[in-house]
């Protein structure tokens, strides 16, 4: 595949700024993010909101940073280094969520923002306490380029259970009404389908994202890789078709190239980029 543009050696690379939660297994969360962007050759800018404390097999406990610390971060980023892009992905609370909203419209850095709306671990550990639902759509959705839920999260969200092409498409719809420009339905965890489309709706055209599907239970951040390789692309300059496009492909070699690690599921894996 084509990868990103490269800054030439002493020069600063493309930044995207990842707002999300550390993973002390390495696999998820900042880690993913900072994993994808190092490989695609960026600079990660980092507003840490929580710090888990998990491992292959689950979450053990999850300790929230406090809010004006999260707010200060990204303050202090935007204002001295600069971004081209950013993503959000775990964000634990309605203070947490408030206290983005607040400081990115007060900042309006005018670039992209990818909107991960993390409710859960993979072994189902909440990563969002339920009330911060109605902050995320009411907050945070609008301010969105584009927001990336999974099935799981398009249920909470929208409460539309997608079982098939119909129900994804009412589902986009019902997400789009929340303000965000664009909607990518992710299509990865309907578990009947052999392939496992994502459906990306801007409120006027969907585009269908058909991927083969990679059976492995080392998925472990292959959401958050997804919303990061987007978010690279469009610090580039890519349109979100296009970002997305990217996200999926570099996500798929990922899943490739994920590898077990500990007991339970494995982290999906960018470093088949050094090529060994
Ligand atoms: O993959 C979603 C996710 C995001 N952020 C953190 C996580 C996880 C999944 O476990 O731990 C910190």
């Amino acid at each position: 595949m084509n990868f990103l543009p490269l800054a030439p050696p002493g020069t600063a690379p493309a930044r995207i700024l990842t707002i999300a939660g550390s993973d002390s297994g390495g696999g998820a969360g900042i880690q993913a993010d900072m994993r994808t962007a190092a490989l695609l050759g960026m600079h990660a800018l980092v507003a840490v909101t929580a710090v888990t404390v998990q491992n292959s097999v689950g979450v053990r406990r999850v300790h929230e940073v406090p809010a004006d610390v999260v707010a200060d971060q990204i303050d202090a980023v935007v204002t001295d280094i600069g971004l081209q892009a950013a993503k959000t992905g775990m964000l634990a609370s309605p203070r947490i969520i408030d206290a983005v909203a607040t400081v990115w419209r007060r900042l309006d850095p005018g670039v992209p923002l990818v909107v991960d709306p993390v409710c859960a671990s993979m072994h189902g550990d909440p990563l969002l306490v339920p009330e911060a639902l109605d902050t995320l759509r009411e907050t945070l959705f609008p301010l969105a380029t584009v927001v990336t839920p999974n099935l799981d999260e398009v249920r909470l969200l929208v409460g539309i259970d997608v079982v098939d092409a119909d129900s994804q498409r009412d589902a986009a719809r019902a997400l789009h009404a929340l303000g965000p420009a664009w909607v990518l339905v992710k299509g990865g965890h309907l578990r009947s389908a052999t392939r496992s489309p994502d459906l990306l709706y801007d409120g006027s055209e969907f585009h269908e994202f058909p991927a083969v599907r990679i059976d492995t239970g080392d998925d472990h951040g292959a959401g958050d890789t997804l919303a990061a390789a987007t978010a690279s692309a469009l610090a580039h300059g890519f349109t979100v078709p296009d970002a997305v496009g990217f996200a999926k492909r570099w996500v798929t070699d990922c899943l490739r190239a994920a590898y077990p690690l500990g007991h339970g599921h494995g982290p999906v894996s960018p470093l088949f980029r050094l090529g060994s």
